[in-house]
C-alpha cells in the first residue's frame, strides 16, 4: 500500500521518513549521480522537504519496509520548476496554482523494479489528486518519460522545450489528473482498487494551499 504522509500525520512516520531520505540518497546520488544532492550524512534532503512547505509524501511500504515513493509540493509555494528549472517552462510559464502540485523524487528500490510498484505509485498520484481536487501535477523529467506516461493513459502538456540537464534531455510538463487515467493505470497494473493508506489526522491540502495563496496575495497588495 502507498501511505499518504503530510504535516498532519508525519509524527506517525518519523522513522519511515528518515529511512526514505537515506534511500533517496542511495538512489538519486549513488545511482543517478545527481552529485549536487550529495550530503555527508547520507540523507538526501532539500528545501522542499521542510515541514512548512506542506510537502505530501507517498511511500510504498510493505510492513515497515519502504519499496518506493514520491512527493508532492504545492506550486503556490516554492517549487523546483520555479526556483531551479524556469527555463524548462519558457513556453507555457511556471505553474502557480493551488490545484497544481509538483511531483518529484519518484523512485522504486532496485529489488522491486519489475514495473508493479511503479504503476502503483502512478495510480497513487491519480487517486490522491482526484480525492483532493487537484487537477494537474507538474514535473521535471527525462524526456523518455513522455511515451511511458502516455502509454499508461496520462495526458501530458509540455511547459517548454527540452534542454540537456546533467547530460540528459530533460523537460517539464503538466500531467492531467482524471478518472480515465486512474482507470487505465489500474487496468494495466492489474490493480483492483485503492492503493492508498491514510492514517491519523488528515486535512484538505488544497484548502490549505488556497489559504496560503490568498494570504500571500493579500500581503502583496
Ligand atoms: C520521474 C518523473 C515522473 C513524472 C514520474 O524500455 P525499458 O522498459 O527497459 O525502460 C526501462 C527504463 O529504461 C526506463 N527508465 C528508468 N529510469 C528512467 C528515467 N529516469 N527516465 C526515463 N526512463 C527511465 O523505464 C523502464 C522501466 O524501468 P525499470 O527501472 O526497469 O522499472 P520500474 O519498476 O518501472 O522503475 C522505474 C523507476 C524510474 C521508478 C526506477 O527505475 C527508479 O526508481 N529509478 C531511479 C530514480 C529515478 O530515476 N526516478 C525518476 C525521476 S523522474
Amino acid at each position: 500500500m502507498i501511505h499518504v504522509i503530510s504535516s498532519m500525520n508525519r509524527h506517525l512516520y518519523e522513522d519511515a521518513i528518515e529511512t526514505h531520505f537515506h534511500i533517496r540518497h542511495e538512489i538519486f546520488v549513488g545511482e543517478r549521480r545527481w552529485k549536487a544532492l550529495a550530503r555527508a550524512n547520507g540523507k538526501e534532503i532539500d528545501s522542499y522537504d521542510h515541514v512548512d512547505v506542506d510537502t505530501v509524501y507517498m511511500l510504498a511500504m510493505e510492513g515497515e519496509r519502504i519499496i518506493g515513493g514520491h512527493r508532492l509540493c504545492p506550486t503556490v509555494g516554492p517549487n523546483m520548476i520555479e526556483q531551479v528549472f524556469p527555463a524548462l517552462a519558457a513556453v507555457r510559464g511556471v505553474p502557480s496554482d493551488p490545484l497544481i502540485w509538483e511531483l518529484s523524487r519518484f523512485f522504486v528500490v532496485r529489488e522491486r523494479r519489475d514495473g508493479r510498484v511503479n504503476l502503483e505509485l502512478m495510480a497513487a498520484v491519480q487517486e490522491f489528486c482526484l480525492d483532493e481536487g487537484i487537477t494537474h501535477v507538474s514535473a521535471v523529467m527525462d524526456i523518455r518519460w513522455l511515451p511511458r506516461l502516455q502509454q499508461v493513459g496520462c495526458v501530458v502538456h509540455p511547459l517548454g522545450l527540452p534542454r540537456v540537464v546533467d547530460g540528459s534531455w530533460t523537460m517539464s510538463a503538466l500531467i492531467e489528473i482524471s478518472a480515465d487515467t486512474l482507470e487505465r493505470v489500474r487496468d494495466i497494473g492489474n490493480i483492483p482498487g485503492s492503493v492508498l493508506t491514510r492514517k491519523g489526522p488528515q486535512y484538505s491540502i488544497v484548502d490549505r494551499a488556497m489559504t496560503g495563496y490568498r494570504m500571500a496575495a493579500e500581503n502583496r497588495l
